[in-house]
């Protein structure tokens, strides 16, 4: 089963949507897999934003995920990497289609709510980054919840 990896920036924690947001993938129907709140620090910004290094964006990209805690979390679900990109919808929340998290909650390009991986093979990459192994579960929550 598929895999991707969700931040919930430090807009987002500062503005009270956390829950918001995650409402839509659990209304959707993916799986939350994983989930931590954590502070990302400059040398684990880096290494999440690697491929932006070089942009001008940069420091002010390090700058603002790091200006508070934020949200990690793995979903799962079929085709749930492309799927999760258009529920977010386009970088710049000013060009975000209508009904994305992006164009609902958001109005520029940085200050633009949330992370979602762009392919499979970044989602592999930055799952490994955010997560341990141990704090990954595999369980099947279609089984009656009992007293
Ligand atoms: P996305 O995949 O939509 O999250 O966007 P990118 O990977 O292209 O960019 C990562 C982050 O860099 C964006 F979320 C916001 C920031 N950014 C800017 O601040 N200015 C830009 O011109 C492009 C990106």
């Amino acid at each position: 089963m598929e895999r991707t990896l969700i931040i919930l920036k430090p807009d987002t924690i500062q503005r009270k949507l956390i829950g918001r947001i995650i409402q839509r993938f659990e209304d959707k129907g993916f799986k939350i897999v994983g989930m931590k709140m954590i502070w990302i620090d400059k040398e684990l910004a880096t290494k999440h934003y690697e491929a932006h290094v070089n942009k001008p964006f940069f420091s002010s990209l390090v700058n603002f995920i790091t200006s508070l805690p934020v949200v990690v979390m793995v979903l799962e679900g079929p085709e749930v990497v492309d799927q999760v990109r258009k529920m977010v919808g386009n970088t710049d929340c000013k060009k975000a289609d209508v009904g994305t998290i992006r164009f609902d909650f958001g109005l520029s390009i940085q200050n633009n709510l949330i992370h979602a991986s762009e392919s499979k093979e970044d989602a592999q990459r930055e799952i490994n980054i955010f997560f341990k192994p141990g704090e990954l579960f595999s369980y099947d929550d279609s089984r009656r919840l009992t007293e």
